[in-house]
Order: structure tokens, then sequence, then C-alpha cells
């Protein structure tokens, strides 16, 4: 049977891939049918449910896709692998699959980046971020530095805003345009899909105590040919045959 549709028609062609590459992430709002948003939010309280109870040994967080068997479907969904080529070229793996759900009062996460071949800007690493219900810049809200990716830094790291303009940010230009690089606070509507290139700062601001808790899981993409340190995948997940995945769980 083929797969319900996860996304709307939508644009993502050279110029929108162009400012996916001068800034380092790209915003698809409302992208997400009806139909994804009602499973996800399904499958994605079921998992914050799971890390509730979870024992020693288990994340359901970091390994959602194996606890979840739509969000495993997803892995190899043909719009997903479809946006992640636009993205990455033909010669893709897969990488994670983590939930970021961040209920009221959740006191989100300060700046920092991710790596990949940090030497190599020819392979790249690509996050697909589901945000179910979106948020509000001041509400659990993704902020991002457009620029920041293009430093292949793995290792930024600041508390807070402040920390982060009198330390990484100091002096620091977009190595494009000449332009000083700033912060960014990114807003989502619901159903909306946050591409960001895994070298990216980025930040969350807290979810407010009176909130409803901020639904979000991310698929991550990359171009083989180095080690990954966020390829969270069991060994018998590894194994397991999922349809259409042929060749994306390998290593190398
Ligand atoms: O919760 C988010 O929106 C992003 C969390 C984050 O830093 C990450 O997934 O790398
Ligand atoms: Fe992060």
């Amino acid at each position: 049977m083929p797969q319900s549709p996860i996304f709307h028609s939508y644009t993502f062609g050279e110029e929108e891939r162009r400012t996916l590459d001068s800034d380092g992430h790209f915003v698809l709002p409302g992208v997400l049918t009806p139909d994804a948003q009602e499973k996800l939010t399904c499958s994605l309280s079921y998992i914050l449910e799971l890390s509730r109870m979870s024992k020693e040994g288990h994340e359901p967080n970091r390994f959602s896709a194996e606890y979840d068997s739509y969000l495993e479907s997803l892995i190899a969904h043909p719009q997903m692998l479809e946006l992640a080529r636009k993205v990455l070229g033909e010669d893709i793996r897969y990488d994670h699959c983590v939930s970021l759900n961040r209920p009221g009062g959740n006191g989100g996460i300060g700046w920092h980046s991710h790596g990949y071949a940090d030497d190599d800007p020819s392979l790249g690493f690509v996050r697909i971020f589901f945000y179910v219900n979106g948020f509000k810049p001041d509400d659990g809200g993704l902020k991002a530095v457009p620029g920041s990716h293009l430093y292949r830094d793995a290792r930024i790291h600041a508390r807070t805003d402040e920390a982060l303009r009198e330390d990484w940010l100091v002096g620091r230009k977009h190595p494009e345009t000449g332009e000083l690089l700033e912060i960014e606070a990114l807003s989502a509507p619901p159903g909306t899909v946050a591409l960001m290139w895994t070298h990216a700062a980025h930040a969350v601001s807290p979810r407010k105590e009176d909130s409803d808790t901020r639904w979000c899981v991310v698929y991550a993409y990359r171009n083989p040919g180095r080690p990954s340190g966020a390829r969270w995948i069991t060994p018998e997940f590894e194994r397991k045959p999922i349809s259409g995945a042929e060749g994306l769980m390998s290593l190398y």
C-alpha cells in the first residue's frame, strides 16, 4: 500500500536551495498534511509517555523510530527522501530520528552546533525538523545564526544570546556576504518543517509554563564518507529490512 502523503505541495528549487546554503536553515511553514500532523502527535505523545517510564538502557527519544512504526515508516517515505535528496544529492544515508518534545515549562537549550566531516564541505549533513504544532519565538522557539554553518565549527557553545554575542559572534562575518552575523529567532505555524545544516549555531527558547507540549521530531540524513557521531541506530535496527530504505542504513 502506498504511504499517505506527509507534505502538501511546496517549492524547493534552486533559489530555495541557495537560501538554505547561505543561511544554514530553511523553513517550510505549514507544509505537513493534517493526516501527518495527527499521526505524528499520536506517535510523539507515545514516545513522551515511554520516555517518562523508561528504564535505564532505553532511550525512546534518541532512538524514536525504533519504538514507533509510524516514525519508522517516515525514514524512507518517498516525500522525505525526495526532500533529503533535493538538499544532499542522490547519495544519502539515514542518520537519526530524535524526538524533541518540550512540555510546558521546558527550559529549552542554549547555543550549540553539531559536527560532521568538519573539514570537508563537500559532505553534507542535514536535519529535517517536524514542528508538528509549531512554536512562537518566545515559546519553545528555534533560534539560529544565518551563515554560522559555513564555519563548520562543531563546538559552538554559549548559555545565552548575550554570551554568544560576547564570544563566538564577536566580529564574525558571513563568509559570502561579509555581513556581521546575527541571531535570528524563527517562527513556525503548526505543520512546519525546518531544514538545517548540522553545523549551524542554534538554540531553543524556554517553553512557557502554561503552554501545551511542543511536539517535534527531527530526521537526519547525510552524504556518506565519514563516520557520524550522531548515528543513533541499534545493531538490530541496522539489520531490520525497512521498505524503501535499502542502502540508506549503511555507515558508508
Ligand atoms: O528542540 C529543538 O527545536 C532543537 C533541539 C536541538 O538542538 C537539536 O535537535 O539539535
Ligand atoms: Fe542541536
